[in-house]
């Protein structure tokens, strides 16, 4: 039985499953951004297709998300 934490499904959770988490939730923005992209007219311009995820676009926008994120929790923890 596999369990979500064992993302390699090898039956253990060891260190490549929290490097391959920690790759999955950091790239999350950008993928979601890009297969949502996929197949709108907006997406063909810049070529992007349903399986561009982790590329460098994807990264990309995944930090300027995350930075966004963080700067928004950073605000409402001054306030
Ligand atoms: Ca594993």
């Amino acid at each position: 039985m596999n369990n979500w934490w064992d993302v390699n499904r090898d039956g253990l959770f060891t260190i490549t499953d929290v490097g391959l988490l920690a790759k999955y939730i950091g790239c999350w923005p950008g993928n979601f951004v890009l297969k949502v992209l996929a197949h709108t007219p907006l997406g063909t311009f810049f070529e992007v297709g349903p399986f561009d995820q982790y590329t460098n676009a994807a990264w990309t926008i995944s930090v300027i998300v995350w930075l966004i994120v963080f700067a928004w929790l950073s605000s409402l923890s001054k306030a």
